[in-house]
């Protein structure tokens, strides 16, 4: 085949393959959102809409990408993550980073109007930027998500009381932030209480742990299942034949997407949904 003088420049292109056999972590995070949240008046410091938003934007992105196992989302950001035998792309990183911050970033763009009827969007418009990391083990992947939900937690106590010394107490910025200064948790739930009457662990979940979204199946009985030694024995994928490839991936779409706010540092979480580490889907539950 004849091929022209400049397609050598091809060869300039660089492999970006991500290391097999590990758990691909795409994480998105608005772009100077401190900014965006004030200009359209974004409740402080949590608001319904704009997580709301936020959350059904991911969970178009699970739905649209299968190979989606599970998302964590907090604040600003998402963590999308792909089986560790995944081979979508190639596993080509780039691929892999821009059409999911690409497929959330239109999803987050159309959907504004139904969350902010009253707020039309106006340059700079919101935009994303994202990373991949891999992860080795399941116990790497876990305490990626654990480091996530912990970084949630430990910011939104932060923010919940900092806002009341704001807001109810009167304080300004400043005044606030030597409030919480050098402060642990425990004082902070006490401010709280003693000043406010507000019982942190009343909050609601979705501020204080965040959202995790997944295929849902029937829950099992802890302990039935190890998929997470499963997942680890996976040195390469098993080959499948194709009838029964076909089949998962039925189940799977129709599977639905669910947007929870739930424990995930915990062993409970995985233990009962182990088709989140296994990538076989479960039963589906019957409607009822
Ligand atoms: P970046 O990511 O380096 O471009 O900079 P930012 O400004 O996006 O900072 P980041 O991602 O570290 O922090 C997220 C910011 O978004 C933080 O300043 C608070 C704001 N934000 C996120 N969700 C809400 C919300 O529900 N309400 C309000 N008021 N602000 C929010
Ligand atoms: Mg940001
Ligand atoms: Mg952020």
């Amino acid at each position: 085949m004849a091929n022209s003088k400049w397609e050598y420049v091809k060869n300039f292109e660089q492999p970006d393959n991500l290391l097999p056999n590990t758990w691909i972590v795409v994480r998105l995070d608005g772009r100077g959102f401190t900014k965006f949240a004030n200009k359209y008046a974004f409740e402080k410091p949590n608001d319904r809409a704009a997580l709301d938003l936020m959350n059904e934007a991911a969970k178009l992105v699970m739905t649209d990408i299968p190979e989606l196992i599970i998302a964590y989302g907090v604040s600003d950001e998402y963590s999308f993550v792909f089986h560790k035998t995944c081979n979508l792309f190639e596993r080509r990183e780039g691929k892999l980073v821009t059409t999911i911050v690409s497929t959330f970033t239109s999803y987050y763009i159309f959907l504004w109007s139904k969350y902010f009827p009253n707020k039309p969007l106006s340059p700079p418009l919101p935009s994303f930027d994202g990373r991949a990391v891999c992860y080795p083990s399941v116990s790497n992947l876990r305490d990626y998500m654990s480091w996530r939900q912990a970084d949630c937690h430990i910011n939104n106590l932060y923010n919940t009381t900092f806002w009341a010394l704001i807001l109810q107490g009167g304080m300004d910025n400043y005044q606030a932030d030597q409030a919480l200064l050098g402060t642990v948790s425990s004082q902070k739930n006490e401010i709280l209480f003693s000043q406010f009457g507000i019982n942190y662990n009343n909050e609601p979940e979705i501020n204080k742990k965040g959202s995790v979204i997944f295929r849902d199946y029937e829950l099992v009985e802890p302990g039935s299942h190890n998929a997470a030694a499963e997942a680890e024995d996976l040195a390469e994928p098993v080959p499948q034949s194709k009838t029964q490839a076909e089949k998962e991936k039925k189940k799977r779409a129709k599977a639905k997407v669910v947007i929870e706010h739930l424990d995930i540092i915990k062993d409970d979480f995985w233990d009962r949904r182990p088709w989140i580490l296994s990538n076989k889907p479960g039963k589906t539950p019957k409607e009822g």
